[in-house]
């Protein structure tokens, strides 16, 4: 058998060892979530089955109610997380208000910033979706979250990572020291350790993701950046296009190949769809963590101060040489007042 199999339980034992005042607490969050994601990863690859095994709403054939996947994951992040004693609270994309863990159940130094289940509107059509998390240490006193808690800027993350169920199901995460990345194994049901120290290739790959449906939705600078990405300015070779349409896989695909994947805001919403606290957030550590730059067209997206639990913002996250491109482009909107 090969030495090097690592799995994720070695692996941040290996790394809590570098820390001899832990409690063990950082270490049960990172367990618990890998847990989730198996248990989750297990029920997205049968999605395709839904028809024999029922459809959301419908009872299957065990006449059990079946729910919907992105309820199920979130299900099992509040079951997983919200039980396991290392977390005091819990904000998810499903829910409106930052979730509390009730008496008699034990809590934990930290909240957690969940994305159950994005890009669900892929499953129907077996595209790649993912998990997304963010986890901070809780600041205010008491037993319970407090709001405050999460809203911390992106550079406070204790942690943060992805889940990205694809042809495998990998779990990707930085704790601040290097990008990890293990590959789900359901042979044996463990993550192993299949792409460490990620850094993400600069030069950037010609490569830009972007939905191009809104370009006439988009300021003059983000519809000149796309149009030297096509190659329609003179001397500048085109990029090529992909876009899936689920951010973790976008995100993956980049943070592997190099490139750019970006939301832009729009004339109607400056602050585009994606949510920072979930999804742009804990990407932008990973990116940054690996080598990459992270912004929302103007700024640094870990410097934002967010005042909102499900606020948006515009992102550009990739190689630094195309995070600077955009900027520079973008910068043009200012002079002419456009705020996307
Ligand atoms: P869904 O969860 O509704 O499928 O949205 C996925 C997502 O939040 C993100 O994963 C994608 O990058 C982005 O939306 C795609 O949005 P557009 O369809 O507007 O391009």
């Amino acid at each position: 058998m090969s030495e090097s199999i690592v799995t994720i339980e070695q692996f941040i034992a290996g790394q809590e060892r570098e820390h001899p005042d832990a409690t063990g607490a950082f270490t049960d969050v990172l367990l618990q979530v890998s847990l989730a994601a198996k248990i989750i990863s297990r029920s997205v690859s049968k999605a395709g089955l839904v028809d024999i095994l029922g459809a959301a709403g419908s009872e299957n054939v065990h006449g059990e109610q079946v729910q919907k996947l992105d309820e199920y994951a979130d299900a099992v992040i509040a079951q997983v997380l919200g039980r396991g004693g290392s977390v005091c609270g819990i904000v998810s994309e499903e829910s409106e208000h930052l979730i509390r863990i009730p008496e008699p159940h034990e809590t934990g130094p930290y909240v957690i910033a969940i994305d159950p289940l994005d890009g669900s509107s892929n499953i129907d059509v077996n595209i790649s979706v993912g998990t997304i998390f963010s986890i901070h240490r809780k600041r205010s006193s008491g037993r319970d979250a407090q709001a405050s808690d999460v809203l911390q800027r992106g550079s406070e993350q204790c942690a943060a990572g992805y889940v990205h169920y694809g042809s495998s199901t990998m779990l990707v995460f930085t704790t601040g020291a290097g990008v990890h990345g293990f590959t789900l194994d359901p042979s044996i049901g463990e993550f192993l350790l299949s792409h460490p120290n990620l850094e993400i290739p600069t030069p950037g790959a010609h490569v830009y993701s972007v939905n191009e449906g809104y370009t006439t939705q988009w300021s003059e600078g983000q519809q000149r950046l796309v149009r030297r990405f096509r190659g329609e300015e003179d001397g500048v070779e085109a990029f090529s296009a992909r876009y899936v349409g689920s951010m973790v896989a976008d995100f993956h695909r980049t943070l592997l190949r190099g490139g750019i994947f970006m939301y832009p805001g729009t004339l109607a919403k400056p602050q585009g769809k994606l949510r920072l606290l979930y999804e742009v957030a804990p990407l932008s550590l990973l990116c940054e963590q690996a080598g990459g730059l992270a912004s929302d067209g103007h700024d640094r997206i870990l410097d934002i101060e967010p005042t909102d639990l499900h606020q948006r913002t515009p992102a550009f996250l990739g190689s630094p040489d195309l995070v600077e491109l955009v900027e520079h482009y973008l910068a043009q909107n200012r002079v002419d007042g456009q705020s996307a």
